[in-house]
């Protein structure tokens, strides 16, 4: 057996939008309306319902403690809290996350808690939402409410999740709400998240609350598809793109050049304003990763930043993602490298499969491979020296997955989303006994 380093955070990790439903009583976000929109989300599914989590996180909390899960990720819904994005609190939205923090309590379970995981108010994206430099100050105020309530109750704080799929593929490719198709709204859009997240540290450090604050970012390793120098060079800019352009402004307090260079010909950037990158540059307690694949990149003319993708051969999850640990260890040594060996938590790793249930259970075998290996990743990078403190799984129940609805299940737990019905699926188990034993038993080395 390998075992982990003692007081190795361990959790399962969720979303507000992607499991709440209670629909009645928050506000519209733009993922309300983006779901209304025709094709934009698969079968026409929406976050209405979801897992009902909004009536039933009494009995999720036990299944938490039931399965030994000690840490648990959820985010706050800014548009259950501010239903018109004004600032008009609605008491009965922060009542059911007091509620929420007193069962985890009462089970000994620790919050991490993301504040922003996608669900903005509609009426802030009327206003122009992640485009528009307001938003940065109106972030902050809900921030400051939320800390107000609740910063004397969470260990653990993340401003953002995912700022590159917020703004590439909610204002760039125009996958995610709200839907804009337009580069430099892109830019814009990532500018004012980062920016946002880097005035909530100070705010957060001005407070002098007990916990730690941190920014989780989606990075992948991306690798040159063969020999060729032109594919090197595609690599870079993917990595660019997906990676650095959110990590140096975060930890170096400025955007890479390479980069600057290539988004010139789409925007002035007079955006960025004197003192924006020491802002978004603030201090960090930790950096949140969230894991999934990895790229293979070739030289293609006409594509976006001139990079092709290509297959690397390996299995792929049934989202199509291909599945390949290494790459995580890959990256996290890579951050300790580039980035000053950073605290680190995984955030959110895991995949989707086409689970069924037989005999009222569910056999994921391919979910437990994918978590093994991704694990003994982790296990590698912290050999080398990497300062990884935690790991969550996504996600803990299968919920609403974006623009494919429920058809994608990446749940530890399976729903039933007719009864509601919850059912530990094979891994969870599987899940609980890494976490008593805190260590991982090898069946077989991963490629
Ligand atoms: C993350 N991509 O989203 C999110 O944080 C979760 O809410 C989500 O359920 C999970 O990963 C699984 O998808 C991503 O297209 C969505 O590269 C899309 C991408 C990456 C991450």
């Amino acid at each position: 057996m390998r075992k982990f380093p003692e007081n190795f955070v361990w959790g399962t990790a969720t979303s507000s939008f992607q499991i709440e439903g209670g629909r009645e009583s928050r506000g519209e976000s733009i993922w309300d309306q983006f779901c209304k929109n025709p094709g934009k989300v698969l079968n026409g599914d929406h976050g209405e319902v979801a897992c009902d989590h909004i009536n039933r996180y009494k009995e999720d909390v036990q299944l938490m403690k039931d399965l030994n899960v000690p840490w648990y990720r959820f985010s706050i819904s800014w548009s259950r809290v501010f239903p018109n994005g004004d600032r008009v609190v609605n008491e009965e939205g922060l009542q059911f996350y007091d509620n929420l923090l007193t069962e985890l309590e009462k089970q000994g379970i620790k919050p991490a808690v993301t504040l922003y995981h996608w669900d903005l108010p509609q009426a802030l994206q009327d206003k122009g939402g992640w485009m528009n430099r307001d938003i940065v100050e109106e972030f902050a105020h809900y921030c400051d409410v939320i800390f107000d309530r609740f910063g004397d109750r969470v260990s653990n704080w993340i401003t953002h999740n995912e700022p590159w799929v917020v703004s590439w593929l909610g204002y760039g490719s125009g996958e995610h709400a709200p839907g804009y198709r337009d580069i430099p709204a892109f830019l814009k859009a990532a500018h004012h998240v980062l920016l946002s997240h880097g005035v909530v540290v100070k705010r957060f450090r001005e407070r002098q609350l007990p916990g730690e604050i941190g920014i989780t970012l989606n990075l992948n390793s991306s690798y040159p598809f063969d020999e060729n120098a032109s594919s090197a060079e595609a690599t870079v800019r993917w990595d660019g793109f997906l990676n650095r352009w959110f990590l140096d402004p975060v930890f170096k307090g400025h955007y890479p050049a390479d980069m600057l260079e290539h988004y010139s010909v789409y925007t002035d950037f007079s955006f960025v304003k004197d003192g924006d990158l020491e802002t978004m540059s603030a201090a960090v307690d930790f950096l949140g990763i969230n894991y999934y694949s990895i790229s293979y990149l070739t030289h293609q003319p006409g594509a976006w930043l001139e990079a092709g993708h290509e297959s690397g051969g390996h299995r792929r999850t049934s989202m199509g993602w291909e599945v390949y640990a290494k790459g995580l260890s890959d990256l996290l040594i890579r951050l300790k490298n580039d980035y000053d060996n950073p605290v680190i938590y995984v955030t959110e790793n895991g995949a989707a499969y086409d689970d069924v249930v037989t005999n009222g259970e569910v056999q994921d075998p391919d979910r437990v491979q994918y978590l093994q290996e991704h694990l003994d990743a982790c296990l590698d990078a912290i050999d080398a020296g990497v300062d990884l403190k935690g790991y969550f799984a996504w996600s803990f129940l299968d919920n609403f997955e974006w623009a494919f609805g429920y058809c994608k299940r990446f749940g530890l737990v399976y729903v039933d989303f007719e009864t509601q019905q919850r059912i530990p699926k094979e891994s969870a188990k599987w899940f609980q006994q890494v976490i008593v034993n805190n260590g991982l038993k090898i069946q077989q080395q991963y490629t």
